[in-house]
């Protein structure tokens, strides 16, 4: 049976984002409000990321909400950085003790989003046959969520279990079985890492090669624990008001100031502490931004690699010589797997896979790699990936995909002109950062912009043309300082075939993005109509 039913606001995805939402519009606001999560349960990420090794490699004290002073206090750190089911088991807690769930529907994908001119209200179709109305619909759809499996000849054909590391099912057996891995990115690196010692033989299909630096994982004393709960008003302030807002400060010392040896000490001990943005952005301040600095970052991992991995043909595979400039990865001992007699390393990038066939995966040397399972870590179509699944249209029937056909754009990453009363988490030309902080600041600020609204009775809010074509060139320019859009990764939408290659992250920082937010704010919303 078709039902229409009117909420004041819908909220779309019940992780970080989503969950906080519903919490700010409902709790403190007053209104009515829906979630729906296509998952079977909170968590995002979280929730459909269960393959083995998954782990956040942000460290566990600031993996998490800083709003909710109590669990704070009360949560439970065990180790340096958190697992896939100990944040899981975090988001589900928050969701209990704020007593969320009543207001998430589940197992309920949203399709359709069409915004009603005469209404003023956003009409919503989900893919259970549904239909709902809202004044405002916040989308939290996850920028690393919708999974990008490649297109690979015979992939029906294949007789074994395939998965893909981003929709991961319960209860996958490892044991006697010959595993193939496509995909060496942070997630490739994880599972690879966790999975090998398990596995009868596995063949990792590698397409670049990438530079890893230790992540120094493992437990942590009371101490450290009681440490951390003492000063939490102070690590998120700090958190805030930095650069990647991974809760240490970033160097304010240029790499070439130094001479090699003091340079190389810095990398030593960077290495040995561990952490992928540690070493990228607390070492030194200028290896994302300088070539040479850069250069330096490459020059002491790639020496790593041929230290800790026997065979010189296989080192010479894993080793990268293209610029240090995707985000950071750091693993649990991922180059050292490749001394196991039951690991080999296919190099797809000389040597492409050409077809998948009933017993597995063909190269362009004629090899059939036998397998039994076959795991994609091939990654996400990320930020904008969710957004054009949906049937998403503003004013005049615009479609999201049409708005965003020179590559996706936003004001301030949470905004669309011509997309009246629609704010996005997470957003095109958000922060890149450690995410939590982040979602927060957006959620919070929407939330205000959400009050200012109702509070003044306005009909609808969205940004001026302008306005959004200044955060655009601003998040270009800003981009353009750094290395990273001379490196094909995600962060600039390279990873996918066909996929426009542009600008999708502010990168600027949460301090300088969380200054512009205010200054916008406390210009009575500046760049932003209402009517
Ligand atoms: P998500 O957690 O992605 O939630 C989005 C939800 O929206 C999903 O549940 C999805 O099902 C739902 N959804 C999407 N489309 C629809 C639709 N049409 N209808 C209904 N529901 C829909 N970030 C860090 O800062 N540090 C880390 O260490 C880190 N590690 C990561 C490791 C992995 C393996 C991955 C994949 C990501 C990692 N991230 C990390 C990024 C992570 O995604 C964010 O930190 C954070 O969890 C995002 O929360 P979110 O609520 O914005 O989105
Ligand atoms: P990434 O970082 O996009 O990595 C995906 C990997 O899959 C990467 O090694 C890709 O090679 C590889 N890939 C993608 N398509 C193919 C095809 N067609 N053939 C062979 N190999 C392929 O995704 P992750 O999930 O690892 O990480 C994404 C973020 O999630 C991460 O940064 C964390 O924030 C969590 P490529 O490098 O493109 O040559």
């Amino acid at each position: 049976m078709i039902t229409t039913k009117n909420f004041d606001a819908i909220v779309v995805g019940a992780g970080f984002g989503g969950l906080y939402m519903l919490k700010k519009l409902r709790d403190e606001q007053g209104l009515k409000v829906r979630v729906f999560d296509k998952a079977g349960g909170v968590g995002g990420t979280w929730y459909w990321n269960r393959y083995p090794g998954a782990l956040s490699d942000t460290e566990t004290c600031v993996y998490c909400y800083s709003w909710d002073k109590e669990l704070l206090q009360e949560m439970e750190i065990t180790t340096r950085y958190i697992t896939q089911p100990q944040v899981l088991k975090y988001l589900e807690t928050v969701a209990d003790r704020h007593e969320l769930r009543p207001d998430i529907q589940f197992n309920t994908g949203i399709t359709q989003a069409h915004f009603n001119e005469a209404t003023n209200l956003w009409e919503m179709g989900t893919d259970t046959g549904e239909s709902y109305t809202a004044k405002f619909i916040v989308t939290a759809l996850g920028l690393l969520s919708a999974t990008n499996i490649p297109k690979i000849k015979g992939l029906e054909t294949f007789q074994g279990e395939w998965h893909h590391t981003g929709s991961w099912p319960q209860g996958v057996q490892f044991e006697g079985k010959r595993v193939g891995v496509i995909g060496t990115g942070s997630t490739g690196t994880q599972v690879i890492t966790a999975i090998a010692p398990l596995v009868e033989h596995l063949t990792v299909f590698q397409r670049s090669p990438q530079y890893s630096v230790p992540v120094g994982n493992g437990p942590v004393s009371q101490e450290y624990v009681d440490n951390i709960k003492k000063n939490y008003e102070k690590i998120w302030e700090q958190v805030k008001n930095s650069v990647v807002a991974f809760g240490f400060e970033e160097s304010t010392v240029s790499a070439m100031s130094l001479s090699d040896e003091a340079r190389q000490a810095v990398f030593q001990k960077a290495w040995e502490n561990g952490g992928g943005f540690r070493f990228m952005f607390e070492t030194f301040c200028d290896i994302a931004t300088d070539e040479q600095a850069n250069k330096a970052a490459q020059d002491f991992i790639r020496a790593k690699i041929a230290e800790i991995v026997k065979d010189p043909e296989t080192a010479g595979k894993l080793t990268p010589h293209d610029l240090y400039a995707k985000r950071p990865l750091c693993d649990s001992g991922y180059y050292a797997i490749f001394n196991r007699p039951n690991v080999s390393l296919v190099d797809v990038k000389a040597n492409p896979i050409t077809e998948i066939n009933p017993t597995g995966v063909k190269t362009a040397d004629r090899v059939e790699h036998e397998l039994d399972m076959l795991i994609f870590a091939t990654g996400f179509d990320a930020v904008d990936g969710n957004y054009t699944k949906i049937d998403i249209r503003g004013r005049k029937g615009l479609t999201i995909q049409d708005h965003w056909k020179a590559g996706p754009t936003s004001y301030l990453g949470v905004a669309n002109v011509n997309y009246p009363n629609m704010f996005m988490v997470l957003g095109p030309n958000g922060p890149f950062t450690n995410l939590p902080p982040s979602i927060e600041t957006q959620v919070e600020w929407i939330s205000d912009l959400i009050q200012e609204t109702n509070a003044k009775n306005l009909k609808t809010v969205e940004p001026t043309p302008e306005a959004e074509a200044c955060w655009t060139k601003t998040c270009q320019d800003i981009a353009n300082m750094t290395l990273f859009p001379k490196a094909e990764s995600w962060i600039f939408g390279a990873n996918i075939p066909g996929k426009t290659n542009t600008v999708y992250f502010y990168l600027a920082g949460l301090g300088a993005y969380r200054q512009q937010l205010t200054e916008v704010r406390n210009q009575g919303y500046q760049g932003f109509q209402f009517q």
